[in-house]
């Protein structure tokens, strides 16, 4: 037994590589995050969702989801007690939106080693079969954490470089059902995706990634520390340089770092990332 998780749903974490449903937050709490989700796009207008980079470092409401004590135990069950994160942000279709997420893995884009990213995934909004859940491929993780794939950018596919893994056997494949306010978690190998909302109401979730101290990243610039947030116990390996948490609801300085960050990412994603596709993908 850990400390949010039962012996059997680690055991399932290690075996199948995700787990589901947690509760973190009460139906009501998750109808008000929605809400106040609403009123940031409201303000930033169609920008919102491109904008929303690492969200959490900005939005202390965000902040205080993301150190939320239920997930981090849930976390902590998984990969220890010394916990970071690296990154996040919002996974979100509209009312039938025919946007989907294509079949993939996150572990090449990540660039971790060891590759041991623990994912939350955490649902404003009830994510099901009708609305577009993520659906895993159970025990992918173990079997084959990168397997080829193809970049095939869709303007309907939310991954914006559209990577999808072709030929698979989806019959295998479950859904990770979660009432608003539930959240799932997922190993960055397993191989996961979702279909279009065909619901009336949108589906909303925040993916939060967490890792172990002694996890480095290998890929990207190398200059320089990459950045991730403290978010329990200590960390006494110092390959992350440490993220503020934001001061205030909504950080104005924060919100302009976040600006340069976003644009670094997509600077280092087209410089970097891209040229260290193997050949064979
Ligand atoms: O929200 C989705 O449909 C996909 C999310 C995802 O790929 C992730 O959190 O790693």
């Amino acid at each position: 037994m850990g400390k949010m998780l039962s012996a059997a749903q680690i055991e399932q974490y290690r075996r199948d590589g995700y787990v589901c449903p947690m509760r973190a937050v009460s139906t009501q709490e998750a109808a008000s995050l929605t809400s106040r989700l609403e009123s940031v796009e409201a303000e930033l207008g169609s920008e919102a969702q491109a904008r929303l980079f690492k969200p959490y470092l900005v939005y202390r409401w965000l902040y205080d989801l993301v150190v939320n004590p239920r997930v981090l135990d849930a976390v902590e069950d998984i990969i220890g007690p010394n916990l970071l994160c690296w990154g996040g942000g919002f996974f979100q279709k509209n009312a039938r939106d025919p946007r989907f997420v294509s079949w993939h893995q996150d572990t090449f884009y990540y660039g971790l080693d060891p590759a041991e990213t623990c994912t939350a995934w955490i649902a404003f909004t009830p994510s099901n079969l009708e609305s577009g859940c993520i659906r895993v491929l159970p025990g992918s993780h173990r079997e084959n954490p990168q397997l080829e794939f193809v970049n095939e950018p869709d303007k309907n596919n939310l991954l914006v470089r559209g990577q999808t893994i072709k030929g698979l056997d989806l019959s295998r494949a479950k859904p990770m059902i979660l009432d608003s306010g539930e959240f799932s978690m997922h190993h960055e190998s397993i191989v996961h995706g979702s279909d279009a909302n065909g619901s009336d109401q949108r589906r909303i979730g925040l993916s939060i990634h967490y890792i172990s101290p002694d996890v480095r990243r290998i890929k990207y610039n190398q200059a320089s520390r990459p950045g991730a947030l403290l978010v329990r116990g200590t960390d006494t390996h110092g390959y992350w340089e440490h993220e503020p948490a934001p001061r205030a609801d909504c950080d104005a300085e924060a919100f302009e770092r976040m600006s340069e960050m976003r644009a670094e990412f997509f600077k280092r994603d087209k410089d970097g990332a891209m040229k260290e596709v193997p050949a064979t993908f």
